[in-house]
Formats: C-alpha cells, structure tokens, sequence
C-alpha cells in the first residue's frame, strides 16, 4: 500500500487496546498471523474478524514461532505470532530463539495478567516478562491502551532493523481490554521498516579499498556466504563479485541459495559437512565471509579456517567480527552495500581477475565430479532401508527450481544442507540453524507453503521431529495447503543413537523409538499418505505429493537403521571418535 493510501486508511475514534493492534496490523499489511487465543487477547482476535484478516489457529504455541519464522525467511517482512498469558507465552520461547538467533523479523504478541490483580496468584500467572526477556531482540510492555499504535510501531523498526529479529510486546489484559480515543495520526507507520533490511548501512570507504587490495593480490579467494545473503537480498551482488572476479562461493547450511548449487562458481557446504568446499578454503589465500556468524558448525567446532589464511569479514553486527575469528579486514555494513562497493572497487582489475585465476576456476569441475564419482554408491544405493543419500538424490531430481525444502533439526538438516541442490538464487532451502531444534520440519512447512502458495513446499523431518509436532498435521490440513511432509523414519532418535554407536560402544540409551506407520496416521487424519521402503518408489511418491495442492501429504521413508550409517558423509566405523569430540 502507498503511503499516501495508508495515510487515507487510518482510523480514528474510540476503540479498544486488541482493535488498535490489529488496525496497525493492517496497515502493515503483515502477511497471516498465526496464534492461540485465551482471555487476555480477545479484543485483539474480535478485532481480526471484524476486519476480515487472516490469522490462523496454531496447535501449539511453539510451532506457530516457527511457522512465522519461515514465513517472514521467504517474505523478508515480519509475521506476527500470539500468544496467551503464561503457557501460550511461554511456550514461545523455543521459536522466538530460533529466530533471534537466526536474525528472522517477528513480531510476537504475549497476553498477560490483569494490572488491578497481577501478583495474587492469578490464574496461569508467571514472571513471563524475564522468562521471554533474553529471547527477543526487544520486549516492549505495553502499560497504556493509547501508546500501543506508537509501540508497534517501534516493534517493526527493531525487527527489521540491524540484525533483524522477534519482539515481543507484553499487553497486560486490562490494557487490550481498555479504550482510548484515537486520533488518525495515532496510526501513522514507517513503511521502511515493514520489511527486511529496514535501511542499509554501507562499510567504511576505506576498508573497502583495504579489502579489494587484499582480493586483488590473493590467487585463490573464496567466499564463504551464510544467511546474512537472504536477509540482505543480497543476490545479485553476491553474483557480480563472484563472477566479476572469478571467485567460487562456498556456504553454510543457512545461506545455502545465496547463488544457486548448481551454478559453476557454487563449491558447496562448508564446515562441518562439506563435498570439497574445507579442502578449498584450506588451499585459500583470502577468504571473503558475508553475513556468517562463523560459529561451532561452519568452522567445525573452530578448527576451519586456519589463522595464517587472510580473511575478510563483512557483517552487519559490528561485534560479530572478531568473535571467533580474527578478521584482517573489518567491514561493517549491509551484505548488499558492502558487495557492490566491492566489485565497484575492483572494477578494473575485471579482465586481470578472470586470465589470472582461470586455472583455479577450472579446478572446481574436476573436484566436484571426483566427489560426486566417491559419493556416487551412496547417491545410487539401491539398498533398503533406503539410504538416505539415495533419498537426497530423489529430493533433487523431483523438486523443481522454484520449490523450497524446509529442512528440520536432526539428521534430516545436515544430509540435505550437504546434498541437496537449491536450482535457483533465494530461500528454496530453510534450515533451522539458528537454535537447531527438532521439530521445525512440519510448522516451518506449514509456514512457507503460506508464504509461498505457488511454490511446491517439501518438509523433511526426522521421526523423533515429526513425533513432537503431529498434532499440526490438523493445523497443515485446515489451512488446506498442499504441503508434502517427508517423514524420515528409522525408528530412532537417530543422532543420538549413532553417537551413542561411535562414542560409547553401542550402549543406547533412551535412542530407540517405537516404529510407527505415519502415512496410516496422516490417512486417519484426513491427509494423504505414502510409505515408501523402496528407493524406486521415491520419485513417483514425492510427485504425487507436490501433485497434491489442497491437502499434505505425508510420505514416511523407511530409512537405515543402521546406527554405524546415520551420520551423514561418514561410515563410523572407520572414523575413531573420542570421547568429547562432536561429530555430528
Ligand atoms: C528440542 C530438541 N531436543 C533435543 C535435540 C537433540 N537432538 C538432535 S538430533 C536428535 C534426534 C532426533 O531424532 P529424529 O527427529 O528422529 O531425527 P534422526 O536423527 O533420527 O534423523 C536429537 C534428540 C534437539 N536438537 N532439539
Ligand atoms: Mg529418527
């Protein structure tokens, strides 16, 4: 909507403290709210329905952050998240640090207690404010039904502003509840501050010109991407350096799709799981890092990259540069700005670039196909239970360019992050890497395939994953999208179980689960289901599922159970893990 239209738009007069948020609400023209009502909030809901928003029941509080956290991943805006005094709010907590930790804009509403009898054992009354506190960017109390305009307001320019991420307003009940008379200037909005990155902040001119001295002399530059790239919309310009100067991209599981897998330049996973992306940044005489916080699993636990390899570290945190890894050159500022003044400041050394580091450009092809020739049995197995590289392989043949594949905390996540290819630059690969918690497949599902109608959406879980979260198939079908939901089933908390394999001699405990038939569940639920335990059978099931546009589908994959075959690239039995080492 133009300003000059939202201006037009305002209300005014008297109404209550729920009516006001949801007039802001649309004014922001925020995209589907997801929540669980109870008392506290109700003016807010009543308010939604005389409006004819939309906002959708969510099972359970948790799921609907993380549904609103890939939401606001694919649209870059903030989604708003609701939830009622005490368990409502605190059952938040776990998403909203998904998203604070993986800079996704979410503005989250808690109820809580009336002020007239707050601290007399109210019903479901806790110290929410302290409990939610360090899992937001900001948490705003509301104290007076007339500032809630100006305090939203205030909540979407933090969430979308520097880092990005949730905030969450705390309306106690008599203030949703109460009335106040507006004016229309109450309800003005900043619509820079609707989306992501707010306003974009350029790095020092002259550590720019440091840095292209330093890309300029370097022989082997390589650009590690994480998912500063989506937020930044940084694509294009990520593309121009990279190409402009002959310089591959390697990325971490949250900026997979900074440029796509499948382009020439696109050396793949770095860090823990890798194809030949590690041996690259070894042989590296300058690495440029964008938007990547360098942490525990792209710097496999801090032992990539050396200290001798010269590295340039572009963020828009000033204090994440430097943390884990010193940087020779600092440059702090917007993805997108930083990149482009860049290639600006390389321009002329274009044709210089590309004759001097041909040689290295060549080498990638080579590398890539040795790899995919060493990985080829594990990509082609026939065997069953189906081998999950076989599995990932499926994903790629059967997932169109504009699809996106929401990838959940276990084992699904890193076999994927290392061998599923993105075919086109942007979000077609969500992993919930900012808190890694289980269970994110199937809201995080649910949460794109809204964002993203069009879109064929593909989540893959583990078992153990999609256990904690079966209740939202109800959520997935009531919303009536045509999400697919790839169980990957081997009966075991399967992470745990192999660790349990290589690190304490095969003594599970508490690993095992109970093998369950999830496509028989997802039938008796009103959904469609496929249990597949013949690699053959993968294709045709997960075409019939992306076929399928108004209802989920649920295809459970009868996977390894093999624990000494769980982790990813590795056959553990002939890696020697020490006790403390992480492998996985
Ligand atoms: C909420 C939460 N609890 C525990 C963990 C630790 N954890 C990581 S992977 C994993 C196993 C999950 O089992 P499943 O979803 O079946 O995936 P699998 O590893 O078997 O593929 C566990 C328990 C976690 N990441 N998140
Ligand atoms: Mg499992």
């Amino acid at each position: 909507m133009p300003s000059a239209d939202r201006a037009s738009n305002r209300p005014s007069g008297r109404m209550n403290g729920g009516r006001a948020l949801a007039e802001m609400l649309r004014l922001a023209e925020v995209g589907p709210m997801f929540g669980m009502g109870g008392f506290q909030l109700l003016p807010f809901y009543d308010a939604l329905a005389q409006l004819g928003m939309r906002h959708f029941l969510i099972d359970d509080e948790r799921c609907e952050a993380f549904a609103g956290d890939a939401h606001a991943r694919i649209t870059n805006s903030p989604v708003l998240c609701d939830g009622t005094l005490g368990p409502g709010a605190t059952n938040l907590v776990t998403g909203l640090i998904e998203s604070l930790n993986a800079g996704t804009p979410i503005i989250a509403l808690a109820g809580d207690t009336n002020r007239a009898h707050s601290w007399k054992n109210m019903t479901q009354e806790c110290r929410q404010a302290e409990i939610l506190r360090p899992a937001v960017k900001e948490l705003i109390r509301v104290e007076l039904t007339s500032r809630i305009p100006e305090l939203l307001r205030r909540a979407f320019a933090v969430a979308t502003s520097g880092r990005p991420g949730p905030v969450l307003l705390d309306v106690p009940e008599d203030v949703c509840h109460g009335e106040h008379d507006f004016r229309t200037e109450d309800f003005a909005i900043d619509p820079s501050t609707l989306s992501v990155p707010a306003r974009r902040i350029r790095p020092d001119r002259a550590d720019i010109a440091r840095a292209a001295a330093l890309i300029a002399r370097a022989r082997r530059p390589l650009i590690l991407a994480g998912g500063g790239i989506h937020l930044s919309r940084a694509y294009g310009a990520l593309l121009g350096l990279a190409e402009g100067q002959s310089i591959p991209v390697a990325h971490t599981m949250s900026g997979k799709g900074g440029i796509a897998c499948t382009h020439p330049l696109s050396v793949g996973l770095f860090g823990r799981y890798s194809r030949i992306a590690n041996e690259l940044i070894e042989a590296s005489d300058c690495l440029v890092v964008v938007g990547c916080k360098l942490g525990e699993i792209a710097t496999k636990r801090y032992a990539l990259p050396s200290q001798s390899i010269p590295l340039i570290h572009l963020d828009i945190l000033a204090e994440e540069i430097g943390r884990c890894r010193s940087a020779e050159v600092a440059l702090w500022g917007d993805a997108k700005a930083g990149l482009e003044d860049l290639a600006e400041e390389l321009t002329d050394e274009k044709k210089r670039a590309s004759a001097a580091r041909a040689d290295y450009i060549s080498e990638i092809p080579g590398r890539m196909s040795s790899w995919h020739e060493e990985a080829a049995a594990r990509l082609n197995s026939d065997e069953r239970p189906i081998h999950m590289a076989r599995l990932c392989r499926e994903l790629n043949h059967a997932l169109p360019a504009n699809s996106i594949l929401v990838a959940d905390g276990g084992f699904a996540g890193h076999w994927t992050g290392l061998l599923y290819d993105t075919k086109s630059v942007g979000r077609h690969f969500i992993p919930d890497r900012g808190l890694a918690s289980i269970g994110y497949g199937l809201p995080g599902g649910i949460g794109a395939a809204l964002a993203a109608p069009a879109a064929p959406v593909v989540a893959i879980t583990g078992d153990g994953g999609f256990n904690m979260m079966l209740g939202e198939l109800e959520t997935a079908r009531r919303t009536g999208i045509g999400l697919t939901i790839v169980v990957v089933n081997n009966a075991a908390s399967g992470y745990v179980k192999a660790l349990q394999h290589a690190m304490f001699r095969g003594r599970y405990q508490s690993s095992d689960l109970v093998e369950m038939d999830y496509a028989a569940i997802a039938r008796a639920m009103g959904c469609n289901g496929i249990r597949v335990d013949d690699p053959e059978r993968l294709g045709a099931a997960l075409r019939e599922g992306l076929a399928e546009r108004t209802r989920p589908t649920v295809l459970d994959i009868i996977v390894t159970r093999d624990p000494a075959r769980m982790l990813p690239a590795v056959d553990n039995r002939t890696v020697e893990i020490k006790q403390g080492d992480r492998v996985a």
